[in-house]
């Protein structure tokens, strides 16, 4: 049967003709040529209406879910007129007729076309996902950290500073949601100040990477000292940077009150108060990753005091001792000693390596070559006594040291350590691209190794998804090597090619939304340019649209990525919407969005510029 607007299309059709050709057109023309003009011409108005309207109407409802409640209902009341006289998506930019021909005078140029078109509708189903995922916290979760999507109610598990709100800002900048970043930022006009001033207890690291990271780009991305309103929409930039401010000097008695150069881990607001954790120890990598944040702020204020005490911490760490340039997992405050002999790239040990190229990478015209030294020592580490393949199908993985350099070879990896294909291809080519770099003769050999095992630990961090029954990583994967004797359960994928190289224990099998392979993926990609690596982060997308997505609003962590259906965990981290959705939405865009050799992004994915930082 014929579509309905195309039987219409057609009656009317069939009436114009009639009319005209049955008609003696002289007479009717001398008789009553206004009216019949007039119909004829109402007729044509609707077809043409009828016809775009049915183009039409599928991109407007997937537009029209916009942001706010309050508008979902202004849709509804008015939808069927409004529909007609809305204004078109927003499409591609055009192609001049030059730029059309030579793409279509090839079946290779027309594919290039038809790609470059899916990249910006599965750029937008990202940015969907993040109005999704924005409106169930908005609507159940307002001003507390996180969102229950199942529970449909907020819980504050990192101190009560509105982390999502904060976390989640930048994100909303970068893709353009005004009436998210207007939200957004008057609660953080409105609130933040006198929650940094009256809350409890809050952790460090959590509280610098996402809280004073997330207000530092607003800063930055908002138009910054130049005020330039970029965004139109929240409060005046310098609104953020006086809360960022605010929060760092509330921080600070991390470090003035430890004994050592080791800042505590806990900081109690309200009497500016800082304690030890309760076993006394502070996370390597949560103390090795406050100084992109601090120095940033020290650069936009002027004031020296937060890149001092920050940058005591690396200082120190440059004197202790360590096992080819790697690092345990627990430093005390109280000794300035490292404690335990764990080594591992992933919790409380990963962002240690991050942040020594990163901070390395934001201060370029200042000297601290020691921080490159430290990281090219600490990666050829990684190379020689942490880097195995597996069995049977050889997947590169890093593992660990639990015991020490004398204690044996643990095959586990975290998913945490996923960030380091990323690290890697960014410390090789400083954020240019890798054919940029070889032209210009700008690769060393450690640079080429590292962006060799970049690349190969890239494809495990992808294929750690792909082996499992939903298609999203475990917290935590084992690997199958020569002579091991772990062995277990796998990931329920049983097509997969790697089904019997990855074990994935039953405690390991939750899932938290975590963003550090697409991270890798995203950086990769800018790097080396080749699509395979925007294709897995469009598997993996997938994969969270159809297992985590909460379908009154938010997306949930899992609690088993193995078993279809998956159990959901009733936890939307704040990271999904700083980080995973930012990085998943940049992957898929346009390459000269923020840049990586002008922007250096804080382990929670806020970008700070690099060569203004310190002329700011
Ligand atoms: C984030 O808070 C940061 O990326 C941190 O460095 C590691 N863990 C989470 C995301 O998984």
């Amino acid at each position: 049967m014929q579509s309905e607007p195309g039987y219409i299309v057609h009656l009317l059709f069939v009436v114009i003709t009639h009319t005209l050709l049955t008609t003696n057109l002289k007479r009717d023309c001398i008789q009553c040529s206004t009216g019949k003009f007039l119909v004829l011409l109402m007729i044509g108005g609707l077809a043409y209406l009828i016809l775009t309207h049915s183009s039409q109407i599928s991109s407007v409802n997937s537009l029209s879910k916009d942001i706010g409640t309050k508008k979902r209902d202004t849709v509804n009341v008015e939808g069927r007129f409004d529909r007609f006289w809305r204004k078109p998506p927003r499409l591609p930019p055009r192609l001049s007729p030059d730029e059309i021909r030579r793409n279509s005078s090839s079946i290779h140029g027309t594919k290039k076309l038809n790609a470059a078109s899916d990249w910006i509708s599965r750029q937008q189903s990202v940015k969907n996902a993040f109005i999704h995922a924005w409106s169930g916290y908005r609507n159940y979760a307002m001003g507390y950290d996180e969102l229950m999507p199942l529970s449909q109610k907020g819980i504050d598990g990192l101190g009560g500073l509105g982390a999502t709100i904060v976390d989640a800002l930048d994100t909303a900048m970068i893709m353009g949601l005004d009436e998210v970043v207007s939200e957004a930022g008057s609660w953080i006009e409105k609130h933040l100040p006198e929650r940094i001033n009256q809350k409890d207890q809050v952790n460090l690291f959590e509280t610098t990477i996402r809280i004073l990271g997330g207000l530092l780009s607003a800063y930055h991305l908002s138009g910054g000292k130049q005020g330039k309103d970029l965004m139109h929409k929240g409060p005046k930039p310098i609104v953020y940077l006086e809360n960022a401010r605010n929060l760092a000097d509330h921080l600070l008695v991390a470090f003035t009150s430890s004994p050592t150069a080791i800042p505590f881990s806990d900081v109690v607001l309200h009497d500016r108060s800082a304690h030890p954790s309760p076993n006394g120890l502070s996370s390597t990598s949560e103390v090795s990753t406050l100084q992109l944040e601090f120095n940033y702020l020290s650069s936009l204020t002027g004031d020296p005091k937060y890149r001092m005490e920050s940058m005591k911490v690396l200082e120190h760490f440059k004197t202790l001792p360590k096992v080819e340039g790697l690092v345990p997992i627990y430093i005390s405050p109280h000794s300035g000693g490292f404690s335990g002999e764990n080594i591992r790239l992933g919790s409380r040990g990963d962002s240690y390596y991050e942040y020594l190229i990163k901070i390395w990478l934001q201060q370029l015209d200042s000297n601290l070559t020691y921080l490159h030294d430290m990281y090219e020592e600490a990666m050829k580490g990684v190379r020689h006594l942490l880097v195995r393949k597996s069995i049977p199908n050889g997947l590169v993985f890093v593992g660990e040291l639990p015991y020490g350099f004398h204690g044996g070879f643990s095959p586990k990896m975290d998913h945490l350590v996923c960030f380091l294909p990323g690290t890697l291809a960014l410390g090789a080519t400083k954020g240019i691209t890798k054919e940029k770099a070889m032209r210009a003769n700008k690769l060393t050999f450690e640079d080429l190794e590292n962006l060799k095992l970049a690349e190969d630990l890239a494809k495990t961090c992808f294929e750690m998804y792909s082996v499992t029954s939903t298609g999203l990583s475990p917290e935590i994967a084992y690997f199958n090597i020569e002579g091991s004797s772990e062995g277990g359960p796998d990931g329920g994928n049983k097509s997969s090619k790697y089904v019997h190289d990855i074990i994935i224990k039953y405690a390991d099998r939750h899932n938290l939304l975590r963003p550090e392979t697409v991270e890798s993926l995203f950086i990769l990609y800018r790097i080396t340019e080749d699509p395979k690596y925007r294709e897995w982060g469009w598997q993996i997308f997938k994969a969270f649209e159809q297992y985590t997505k909460v379908d009154s609003g938010g997306y949930s962590s899992l609690d088993d990525v193995t078993v279809l259906p998956p159990h959901r965990r009733d936890k939307m981290e704040t990271f999904f919407l700083g980080e995973t959705l930012k990085y998943l939405y940049l992957l898929f865009g346009d390459n000269t969005v923020l840049p990586l050799d002008e922007f250096v992004f804080n382990t929670e994915a806020h970008p700070f510029p690099i060569k203004r930082t310190t002329r700011e």
